[in-house]
């Protein structure tokens, strides 16, 4: 399954402010097996240019704002993330790139599985040959 999504998170909150849950099975669809941040990204540093064979995650800017370039092999859209409400889920062969970090982005990812360097495509011209193989 290859996919990406926007998805929303309930803000809760009272007078003394803002607060959002993330729960595994609820709105968050997998086990959460690892979180990652982001931040102090410097001035126009680009990052990702990758995909994961199998990995599902949940990317989420909890402050600040970063753009993610998202790339099926036959379709690139640019997805803005700039409010805690909102998480980019992403499954399967998507290659990804992540740019215009603002200077105080802070992105939170959560995944499906540990880490692991044998997960990551991270030559473009594999990717598309994957992408290619999983047609047939
Ligand atoms: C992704 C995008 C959104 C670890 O040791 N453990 C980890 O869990 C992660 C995520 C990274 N690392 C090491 C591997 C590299 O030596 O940290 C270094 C930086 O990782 P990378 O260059 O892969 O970072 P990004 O920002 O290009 O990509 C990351 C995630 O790796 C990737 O899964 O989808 O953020």
């Amino acid at each position: 399954m290859t996919s990406y999504k926007l998805v929303d998170f309930k803000t809760l909150g009272d007078e003394r402010g803002s607060l959002i849950a993330i729960e595994e099975g609820y709105n968050a669809p997998f086990e959460i097996k690892r979180v990652y941040y982001i931040f102090d990204t410097k001035k126009d540093v680009e990052r990702g240019f990758h995909a994961h064979i199998n990995l599902k995650q949940i990317a989420i800017v909890v402050k600040g704002s970063c753009t993610f370039v998202l790339d099926s092999g036959e379709n690139r859209e640019e997805i803005k993330l700039e409010n805690p409400n909102k998480g980019l889920f992403i499954e399967g062969l998507i290659w990804r790139e992540m740019k215009d970090f603002s200077s105080d982005c802070v992105l939170v990812v959560l995944a499906s599985e540990h880490y692991d360097e044998s997960d990551y495509i991270r030559d473009y011209d594999k990717f598309l040959k994957e992408v290619e193989n999983g047609k047939n």
